[in-house]
């Protein structure tokens, strides 16, 4: 028996708008806007109670260090923390903005996982995204592999594979753009890999006007290192134009079941996807039609960044979708998810909406938050204990987050040096209440 596990990103107390990421709209919108770092966590771990309560196993991810100083040191400055980052508000403030991003919360662009069922030595795979596309993600590879390296330990059950080596063609945003197909967790599966960019004989197939971030080299590296069975589709570059900056903001997939807007692939390249699963698995597609929800809505309203589970005992016959409050409010959407759960002909029955709206403003919905692990119960039993929660461990989580996180955020806060010091503190009580005493190394 195996079981999907979802480890969610905690969000961090330097959650902040700085309209990082060229091609996010929700992130080019909010830029500069306020912020507020204890309702984003609250709301995080809000998630994380809701799946609990519906019988789901929820895992976390601790945040990362920012500041991160050590990337201001390595880029020439000196002196003491706090006179850095008054030098660095001065002289470089969009460092600053890099080095303190909260965006490590999007757990689904920490790695690529292949469950043991798909993989060559029969071990759980993880690849860390190198992120490569925007420098303020690209810094998060180091420490997503120590901390996974922490949590997934046991090398008789797990993989972690550093990030992928850099370059224009090299770039990897982790399970944002991969899904796993199979008849049930516990069988051999098909790795759906989509990437937004290409050079196939000579001719590069990109969008033109926002970056392409997930390279076809680099997933089929992963799959190769992973040792998994995969098909490779190419992402429609015109809605990688209109803001789908991830494939899961315009398709999510579980089990048997591919759901999709129809203008997320070419449809011939869908078709040929399609027809290469289908020979190994039989695969269930829900497309959603432009006459239904349009493209802008499903952006906006990010129902395809919902999470589409199994139900709790892991079948696939009657599926959950954890939708982001948004697409209650965006009128196209909510009929559509009324009349889909009134369908028995295709298999998602629920639809329970979560605010989570503060990382929403930022271009992350509920399915950017987490990480998605199928394992094994012998595997599962090998997971660093303390990063599945229970629902003691939530209180704890909240009880800090409501200590040590501030109400709200300026970006010209982030200047003052009281507030990393502040950050120092949230994160050390943060590693105590996981006993890690000596994790975060500031
Ligand atoms: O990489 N936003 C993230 C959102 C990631 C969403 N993840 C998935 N779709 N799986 C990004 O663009 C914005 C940060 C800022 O502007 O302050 C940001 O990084």
């Amino acid at each position: 028996m195996a079981i999907e596990v979802n480890f969610d990103g905690l969000i961090g107390p330097t959650h902040n708008y700085s309209g990082l990421s060229l091609g996010n709209v929700a992130s080019a919108n909010h830029a500069q806007q306020i912020s507020y770092p204890k309702a984003a966590a609250l709301q995080g771990i809000g998630k994380m109670r809701r799946l609990m309560s519906l019988g789901y196993t929820q895992g976390i991810l601790l945040p990362q260090i920012r500041p991160d100083l050590k990337v201001l040191r390595k880029m020439g400055f000196s002196g003491t923390d706090e006179s850095m980052i008054q030098v660095v508000a001065k002289q470089a403030p969009e460092l600053l903005a890099m080095v303190y991003s909260a965006s490590s919360m999007w757990a689904a662009n920490a790695a690529t996982v292949s469950p043991s069922a798909d993989t060559l030595d029969g071990k759980v795979h993880f690849t860390v995204a190198n992120l490569m596309t925007t420098a303020h993600r690209a810094i998060e590879a180091e420490q997503t592999a120590r901390l996974l390296r922490m949590i997934f330990s046991d090398d008789r059950h797990f993989k972690v594979h550093d990030a992928l080596i850099g370059g224009p063609n090299f770039g990897d945003e982790g399970a944002a753009n991969h899904s796993r197909l199979c008849e049930s967790y516990g069988s051999e599966g098909l790795g759906l890999f989509v990437y937004g960019q290409a050079k196939m004989q000579g001719n590069i197939l990109a969008p033109q006007k926002f970056p392409a971030r997930q390279s076809l080299s680099a997933s089929m590296a992963v799959a190769r290192q992973h040792g998994v069975n995969g098909v490779f589709l190419q992402q429609n570059p015109k809605i990688i134009d209109a803001g789908a900056f991830h494939n899961d903001v315009v398709a999510v997939a579980n089990g048997p079941v591919l759901f999709h807007h129809e203008a997320a692939f070419i449809k011939s390249d869908l078709n040929t996807a399609l027809e290469q699963l289908n020979a190994r698995l039989p695969i269930q597609t829900i497309e959603v039609l432009e006459s239904e929800v349009s493209v802008q809505d499903a952006i906006s309203s990010y129902l395809f960044n919902s999470q589409l589970l199994a139900s709790p005992s892991s079948t696939f016959d009657e599926m959950h979708l954890i939708a982001p409050h948004e697409c209650r409010e965006t009128p196209s959407v909510h009929a559509y998810l009324e009349k889909l759960v009134q369908d028995k002909h295709q298999a998602i029955r629920h639809v329970t909406y979560v605010d989570v709206r503060q990382s929403m403003s930022n271009g992350g919905g509920p399915a950017c938050l987490r990480l998605r692990v199928v394992m094994t119960e012998d595997e599962l039993a090998a997971v660093h204990t303390g990063f599945i929660l229970d629902e003691e461990r939530l209180r704890l989580l909240e009880n800090c987050v409501e200590e040590h996180y501030r109400d709200s955020l300026l970006p010209e806060d982030l200047a003052d040096p009281q507030f990393m010091t502040e950050c120092y503190q949230a994160l050390e009580s943060l590693s105590e209440l996981f006993g890690l005493n000596d994790f975060y190394q500031f």
